[in-house]
C-alpha cells in the first residue's frame, strides 16, 4: 500500500530589513509556481517567512516592533499567497509573527498555519519552545529576543487530517526537543512541517558554531526515526543583515534518512514524493508504541524542573 504526497521544501534566502511583505510574498509565489510545475501538492515555507528575523534587534518602540507582526491572516499583503494556492490547487505551511486580540489583551505569538489546496486555513500552531533571552544583552553581536517578543504557544501540539494523512506543525527551536516529535507521533502524525531561522553563530557557546548544520540534521533525523514520521525542515538561509543563517533545508524519511536537501543559501525548492504509509515500517515494528513503550516509567519527563 502507498499513500503518496509530493512535498516541496521552499527555502528562502535572506530577507532584508527594508524588504516589504509584497516582495517576500512575490518570492514565495514564484516558488509555488515552480513547485506546481513539478507536481508538488504541499509547499513548506520557513519560520517568520514574511520579514527579516527581527528578534535579532532590541526595539524600545512597540510600534516599530509590531510592524513585523500580522494583525490578520490573510491580510491584504498575504492574500496573494492564498489566491495562488487556490489557483494552482497547492497547499502551504507558512510561519509568521501573529498579533492576536485574546482574553481582552494584545498577544504575540510565533505562529505557523497550514493552508489547504482551496486556500483555506486548516490548522494553526503557536511555537512552544522560545529560545534566546528576555533582556537585551550588549555583549552579543546580535540579539535573540524571542523570549521578550513572543508568548509561548497556548494551543498545544495539534494535528490535522489533511492532504491524505495526519499532519503536524512545529517551529525552529521545537526541533531540538524530542518531546515535540513524540507529542505529535502519539497523536498519529505522519508528516511534521517545521520552518527555521538558525544563526550559525551561537554567542553563548561559539565553539559550537561549526556544529550548527550537524545539530540541525541530528535532531530532525533522530526525531523522524524514533517516531516513524516524515520531517520537512525549511530554512530562511544566508547572510541576513550581517547575520549568517543556516541553510540545509531537508526532507527526512521515517527511517531517519535525508532524501532531499537544499544546496544553496538562496530561494530554492527541493521536492520529494513522500509515501505516508512508510511510517508503518517504523511504527509497526521497532518503535511500535503500544508494544514497546514503558510510559509508566517515564513520569519524570512531565514533571517541572
Ligand atoms: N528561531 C529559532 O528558534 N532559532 C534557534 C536559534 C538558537 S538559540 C538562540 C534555533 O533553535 O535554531
Amino acid at each position: 500500500m502507498s499513500r503518496l504526497l509530493r512535498i516541496g521544501a521552499a527555502q528562502l534566502g535572506p530577507i532584508a530589513r527594508e524588504e516589504t511583505r509584497a516582495q517576500a510574498v512575490a518570492r514565495m509565489i514564484e516558488l509555488m509556481h515552480r513547485a506546481h510545475s513539478q507536481g508538488v501538492e504541499l509547499v513548506v515555507f520557513p519560520e517568520l517567512a514574511l520579514t527579516t528575523f527581527f528578534p535579532r534587534w532590541f526595539f524600545e518602540d512597540q510600534a516599530e516592533l509590531e510592524a513585523f507582526f500580522e494583525r490578520e491572516m490573510p491580510g491584504p499583503e498575504t492574500q496573494p499567497l492564498f489566491d495562488t494556492a487556490r489557483e494552482l490547487g497547492i497547499g502551504f505551511y507558512l510561519g509568521y509573527a501573529e498579533l492576536a486580540w485574546e482574553e481582552g489583551r494584545t498577544r504575540h505569538f510565533n505562529t505557523s498555519i497550514l493552508v489547504d489546496r482551496s486556500g483555506a486555513i486548516v490548522g494553526k500552531y503557536r511555537k512552544m519552545h522560545l529560545p534566546g533571552h528576555r533582556e537585551p544583552e550588549s555583549w552579543r553581536p546580535f540579539q535573540h529576543l524571542e523570549k521578550r517578543y513572543f508568548e509561548p504557544g497556548n494551543q498545544g501540539f495539534g494535528t490535522w487530517d489533511a492532504f491524505g494523512g495526519t499532519m503536524g506543525m512545529a517551529l525552529c527551536n521545537d526541533r531540538r526537543w524530542p518531546e515535540t516529535y513524540r507529542m505529535l507521533a502519539l497523536q498519529g502524525v505522519e508528516l511534521m512541517m517545521l520552518g527555521y531561522n538558525t544563526p550559525i553563530h551561537y554567542p553563548p557557546v561559539p565553539a559550537h558554531d561549526h556544529l550548527q548544520g550537524f545539530h540541525n540534521h541530528l535532531c530532525m533525523q533522530a526525531g523522524a526515526y524514533q517516531n516513524g514520521m516524515w520531517v520537512v525542515g525549511v530554512a530562511k538561509a544566508g547572510r541576513e543583515e550581517g547575520c549568517d543563517l543556516l541553510g540545509q533545508s531537508c526532507i527526512i524519511a521515517p527511517t531517519g534518512e535525508i532524501v532531499a536537501m537544499a544546496s544553496t543559501l538562496e530561494d530554492e525548492l527541493i521536492t520529494y514524493q513522500c509515501d505516508l504509509d512508510r511510517t508503518r515500517e517504523i511504527r509497526e515494528h521497532i518503535f511500535n508504541f503500544t508494544l514497546h513503550r514503558r510510559p509508566e516509567t517515564y513520569q519524570l519527563i512531565t514533571q517541572p524542573g
